[in-house]
Formats: C-alpha cells, sequence, structure tokens
C-alpha cells in the first residue's frame, strides 16, 4: 500500500476555480452543469479578501473564489490567466503526513498543514504546487461532519437545479510548455507516487497542422487521472500553445466529468446553453465498421455531435465542449465509459482537426 500510494490519496476533494465574478460564475455551473450550491464564504461570514462559492453534485465538487479588493493575488492571478483552475483538491486520510511526504519526495511547498476548526470539527489543508500557478491542496476531513469547511456557511435556497446526470470527475488535463511534459510526468511520479497509465505520442496526434504530447498519469488506486500534454513541432499554431497563449502558461485544460447517459446530459447542457465542438457528418459513416455493435443508435449519437471510441475491454462515448470563458482556455468534456479505461485516441485525428476548426474561427492557426 505504501510503495503504491505513498500519500493514500482518496480522491478529489474539490476543484478550485479563480474567477473575477464567483456569484455569477456559481450561477453559471448551477444551471449548465446542474451544481447546486451548499457552501458560501465571504463578508457575510467573516472572510474579508474574498468569496467562494461551493457547488456540488453526486461526486463533483467544484469551489468558485473571486477576491474582493484591488491587487489582491488572487486578482493578479486571474488579470494574467483569465478565469481558469487554481486547484486540485485531494482528498486524504492525514493532511500533514500527505504534506511531509510529498515534500521529502521532492513536492514545491506552498501551504504547510493548517487546522481549522469550527462546532463541526476539524478540517486540516495543506498545499503542494503543480504546472505552472495551478497547485494541490491536501485536504483531511475525517474529523468532520458540517456542509464543507469550517469558514463556510451553508446555503439554503430552493431553487431548481437540472437533472443533467454528471456523477464524477474522470479526469483532469494539465497543458506545459513545450519540453516539460517529462518534467512534470516525474513530478507525479516522485512526488505523488503517480505511474504512467498511456503514452500518446505526435504520431498518434498530429493532424495536417499540428500536433501534440501526452502521458496520463494515475494514482495508486486508479481513481485519480491527471494526463499531461505538451505542444509538439506542428506546421501550424496547435491547440496547445494556443491555451499557453492565452492562460498565459500552463494550466488546467480540460476537466471530464463522467455520466451514466451521455445522450440525457449533451441535452441538459446544450439545452442550457453549453456549446460543444461541432463534428463533421462524416466521422458518422464508418461508425459501425470502427467500433463494431454498441448499445447506441448511430442516429442519436450524430445528432448530437458525440464520439465513440473502442478498445480490448470496451468502448467510451465521449463530446467537448467549447472553451467555458472568453479566453480558449478551459473546457469541459463529458465521457461515458462502456469497459473502456481509454481516453478515446481513436478519435484523436477528428477531434484535434474540428477543435482546429474552431481555432481557425478565432484567428489562431
Ligand atoms: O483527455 C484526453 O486525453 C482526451 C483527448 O486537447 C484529448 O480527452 C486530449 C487533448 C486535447 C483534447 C482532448
Ligand atoms: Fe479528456
Amino acid at each position: 500500500m505504501r510503495s503504491a500510494d505513498p500519500l493514500d490519496l482518496l480522491g478529489i476533494d474539490y476543484v478550485e476555480f479563480y474567477v473575477s465574478n464567483a456569484r455569477q460564475a456559481a450561477h453559471f455551473y448551477r444551471t449548465t452543469l446542474g451544481l447546486r450550491p451548499i457552501a458560501y464564504a465571504g463578508l457575510e461570514t467573516g472572510v474579508r479578501d474574498r468569496a467562494s462559492y461551493v457547488l456540488a453534485r453526486r461526486n463533483v465538487r467544484f469551489m468558485l473564489t473571486a477576491p474582493l479588493i484591488p491587487d489582491h493575488p488572487i486578482a493578479r492571478h486571474i488579470a494574467h490567466h483569465g478565469d481558469g483552475v487554481k486547484d486540485i483538491a485531494l482528498r486524504v486520510r492525514d493532511a500533514a503526513a500527505a504534506y511531509e511526504t510529498a515534500i521529502a519526495r521532492g513536492g514545491i511547498p506552498v501551504q504547510p498543514p493548517t487546522e481549522c476548526v469550527d462546532e463541526h470539527g476539524r478540517v486540516v489543508k495543506a498545499t503542494i504546487a503543480t504546472y505552472g500557478d495551478t497547485v494541490h491542496s491536501f485536504i483531511e476531513r475525517e474529523e468532520y461532519r458540517g456542509v464543507f469547511m469550517p469558514g463556510f456557511q451553508p446555503i439554503m435556497e430552493h431553487i431548481p437545479v437540472p437533472e443533467t446526470g454528471i456523477a464524477a470527475i474522470d479526469h483532469i488535463v494539465g497543458n506545459v510548455e513545450l519540453g516539460a511534459m517529462n518534467r512534470w510526468v516525474k513530478y507525479y511520479r516522485d512526488v505523488l507516487g503517480f505511474s504512467q497509465l498511456v503514452h500518446f505520442d505526435d504520431h498518434d496526434i498530429s493532424t495536417e497542422y499540428s500536433a501534440l504530447m501526452s502521458k496520463v498519469m494515475q494514482n495508486g488506486t486508479g481513481r485519480i487521472k491527471f494526463p499531461i500534454n505538451e505542444p509538439a513541432e506542428g506546421r501550424r499554431k496547435s491547440q496547445i500553445e494556443e491555451f499557453l497563449e492565452y492562460y498565459g502558461g500552463p494550466g488546467v485544460q480540460h476537466i471530464a466529468l463522467a455520466t451514466g447517459d451521455i445522450c440525457a446530459t449533451v441535452d441538459a447542457l446544450r439545452a442550457a446553453g453549453i456549446p460543444f465542438i461541432h463534428v463533421p457528418d462524416a466521422y458518422y459513416d464508418d461508425l459501425e465498421q470502427r467500433v463494431g455493435t454498441i448499445d447506441e443508435s448511430r442516429q442519436e449519437l450524430q445528432a448530437r455531435g458525440i464520439l465513440v471510441d473502442r478498445d480490448e475491454e470496451g468502448y467510451l462515448l465521449q463530446i467537448f465542449s467549447q472553451p467555458l470563458q472568453d479566453r480558449p482556455t478551459l473546457f469541459i468534456e463529458i465521457i461515458q465509459r462502456k469497459g473502456s479505461r481509454g481516453f478515446g485516441k481513436g478519435n484523436f485525428k477528428a477531434l484535434f482537426e474540428a477543435i482546429e476548426r474552431e481555432q481557425a474561427k478565432r484567428g489562431n492557426l
């Protein structure tokens, strides 16, 4: 157990976004993804410099944090990066032990273990750095029974939240600079005890114009999966370079959210206004030859632009949104796994060509 998972990681506790307006971002994530606001911290709770909303549904928890005063570090973060993911927080049984182990293994310290206590119990949080300005906090909440964490008050609202079927975070992908992928692969291996699940090189993932390389890192239990992309030499600006330019460096490129019924989820998200990448009809011409017999009809997948890929273990269905903010940076993937533990390698070419058509519309190809 120890060598397989030195930090004893239990899963992703929450994902914290730094945004310019947390109240409005909370509204967006509630009405589009169907996440329910459950906790709040801000002026009314004695926090003077920031506002945070926590939204949750099944095993997905997002925190949206905005600065309340000028020249705050969070204000500088969003001035540089725009809205984006700051913290992929990991649940542990013992945050102090996880932090000490991580630092001893070469982790970059950000915040030593800090204990927070209220009438509902105790939470310990400690933080290390990862690519760019992104961090991983270790969250220990074994002795906490409140709604989220000390400092937060519950949100008691009775506004209906749409049923989207989103149930869990499947993986979270980081984009890093040219030549930096292997350094971060080593960081996840050495510091967090992750191992490499798959490697896609520029031959797997190249279109006529651009290329990228990707390695998927996973923790000892396989429950946490973090692919890391870097741009590869191509004829034009790759989607990874576009991200790096607009984000101002490395950061989280996409969050893949798992559903048990991708057609229903996509219908709900489209109805709520989430735009998805357009997939040309030609993608579906040889679908049956490529993936064999599947439970879904070609018509229902094609009508929604859902991609399919099969491997030895089964198949998966996936679809990609447009960027969720003005900058062409963070987007979401909706994924339904039917046995496959892969990432849709068979879709890469069609997908990346579709992404490049969107890039071209932005004048970035
Ligand atoms: O996470 C993955 O590996 C897949 C494929 O820019 C992918 O979702 C990889 C890179 C990218 C978009 C999708
Ligand atoms: Fe993905």
